[in-house]
């Protein structure tokens, strides 16, 4: 006999687009494996969770069936590579949605393990061998995150990977991407030495470069990167203890070119637009609000029957935001009503209806299923947006879109650190607050409040959205007018987050 062994799944989805059929087999392994609850994360793919020892094999079983796997979801080599949801521009979406394939299937472990461990002895040595091409013998020191943007919208926090590729394009022509590197949320509370980072954009370079400038990059971060103190091994520590000019020679060196000046481009928001939109090729999509990226029954809405209905009359796809919301993508202009009434019938279209706020809500899993969490934080920030609805309402701010992202502990999983309110567990009821983070993901906020309760972060909100309110200039978002105002000072580099 031994203990009830139970596991977290997550699954591998680049660019978090799947198919109905999908997305069906999924709703099959939640209900009969996991707790009859899916959970969207905020790397735009699914998490399964309290899965038995012995339901793991035919989860992953499963998952293959429909050419899933949970390859290099975890452990120290490339995690999920993100991308843009962008459903107007179709063509440049599809572009760059191959390319980050293309990018997660070269990156992960080539090791036959996988296959062996999870597929059964049959499948025995389809990997390459015992030698991996990317990571050798050691992986790289850490976790490390790619993801591919495509502005205005920086949905996927670009700043926040290790690799970002910024798309330049005109109009729909993809011609190259700048590349960001460095970017990471994780910290540890009274730890200086640990902090967010921002990633620096160092250069463009041509499409055709991406899977060369992935192997310079995270061969350098292999190379170069902290073995020792696992707190400082993650690439944003080795370009700041190396220097960023360092690093950007290594990469150059291992390309055998200088990269080119990084084209002009602009952010407008990382969040998602809720709602139907039209992509160019005539085709619509329905961007549904997930609360915290959860799927199941429970609560008032039976979402997990819901959006069985939904895959099994769908003839397009769907796409997993890095917001853990949920596009039905792809209906074509005929089916349109048809959706519409099914989305209708099953209360799904109100989803949509929350104030600015909490559209623009993320949370983090935390309890009780993270074993790294301190606080609680999905369970937990939905009704305290409720509380701050109730002060937003008051001076007129309900539709005003405001960042707000918790995490149940400073790993920052949720990416709190670029939110304009930002809260990171301390102990149970008690969190750090943050102001200040850029409406588009582009500056860190800064310490507010330090282990505190409810009702403080309450006050303080209060007093802040009130000044906001009377005080602001036209258009100007929250996290700017924090900065204007003096509530918190600006961080202008992570080295001097914790200042
Ligand atoms: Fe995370 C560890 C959940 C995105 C930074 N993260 C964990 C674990 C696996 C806890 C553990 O190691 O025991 C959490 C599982 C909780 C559970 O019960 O499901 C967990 N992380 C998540 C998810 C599910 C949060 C969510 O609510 O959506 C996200 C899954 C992403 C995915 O699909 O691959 C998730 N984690 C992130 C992000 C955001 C991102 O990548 O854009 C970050 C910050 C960015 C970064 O990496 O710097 C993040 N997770 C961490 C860290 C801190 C890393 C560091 O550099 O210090 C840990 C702890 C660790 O690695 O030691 C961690
Ligand atoms: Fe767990 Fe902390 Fe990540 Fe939240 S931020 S899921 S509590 S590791």
């Amino acid at each position: 006999l031994e203990p009830a062994y139970r596991f977290m799944a997550r699954v591998r989805l680049p660019g978090g687009v799947l198919t109905p059929a999908q997305w069906l087999k999924l709703d099959e392994l939640a209900r009969r494996h996991a707790g009859e609850s899916l959970r969207l994360t905020t790397r735009q793919t699914f998490q399964l969770h309290h899965v038995r020892k012995q339901d793991l094999r035919p989860v992953i079983q499963g998952l293959r069936d429909v050419l899933l796997d949970t390859r290099a979801a975890c452990g120290d080599d490339t995690r999920g590579v993100m991308a843009s949801i962008n459903p107007e521009l179709s063509a440049l979406h599809a572009e760059v949605l191959a390319l980050a394939v293309k990018a997660s299937n070269h990156a992960i472990p080539k090791t036959g393990a996988y296959d062996e461990i999870w597929y059964g002895a049959e499948e025995k040595g389809a990997g390459s061998g015992p030698e991996e091409p990317l990571y050798g013998a050691t992986y790289l020191p850490r976790k490390f995150k790619i993801g591919f943007v495509i502005p205005p919208v920086n949905d996927i926090d670009v700043y926040a990977q290790d690799l970002g590729f910024i798309a330049i394009a005109e109009g729909e022509e993809l011609k190259g991407f700048n590349v960001a590197i460095g970017g990471g949320m994780g910290r540890t509370d009274n730890a200086p030495a640990t902090y967010p980072r921002l990633a620096s954009v160092i250069g463009f370079i041509p499409k055709d470069q991406v899977i060369a400038v992935c192997d310079a990059v995270i061969g350098v971060q292999r190379d170069f990167g902290d073995r020792v103190d696992r707190s400082r091994a993650r690439f944003k520590y080795t370009i700041d203890d190396k220097g960023l000019d360092v690093i950007r020679a290594q990469i150059e060196a291992r390309l055998g070119y200088a990269l080119a000046p990084a084209r002009p481009y602009a952010f407008t928001s990382n969040g998602d637009a809720l709602g139907w939109r039209e992509g160019a090729d005539g085709r619509w999509h329905f961007t549904l609000f997930v609360q915290n990226g959860r799927i199941s029954n429970v609560g008032g809405l039976a979402l997990l029957d819901a959006l069985r209905a939904v895959a099994s009359r769908h003839a397009g796809r769907f796409r997993v935001t890095p917001n853990q919301n949920l596009v039905i993508a792809d209906i074509e202009a005929a089916d349109r009503p048809a959706m519409a009434a099914l989305l209708r019938e099953h209360g799904l279209d109100a989803l949509n209806g929350g104030s600015g706020l909490r559209r623009n809500s993320m949370a983090c899993v935390a309890f009780p299923t993270c074993g790294l969490a301190m606080a609680e934080s999905e369970r937990y920030l939905p009704a305290l947006v409720g509380k701050i609805d109730a002060i937003l309402d008051r001076y007129g701010l309900q539709d005003e879109p405001i960042t707000i992202r918790m995490t149940g502990c400073p790993n920052g999983c949720a990416r709190p650190y670029i939110a304009e309110i930002g809260l990171t567990g301390r102990a149970p009821g008690k969190y750090n607050l943050y102001l200040g983070g850029g409406f588009h993901g582009q500056r860190l906020n800064k310490m507010a409040l330090e282990n505190v309760g409810e009702q403080a972060i309450l006050d303080c909100l209060d007093s802040a959205l009130g000044r906001y309110a009377r005080e602001r200039a036209p258009g100007e978002h929250f996290g700017d007018f924090a900065i204007r105002a003096g509530l918190v000072p600006e961080v202008l580099e992570g080295r001097r987050f914790n200042d």
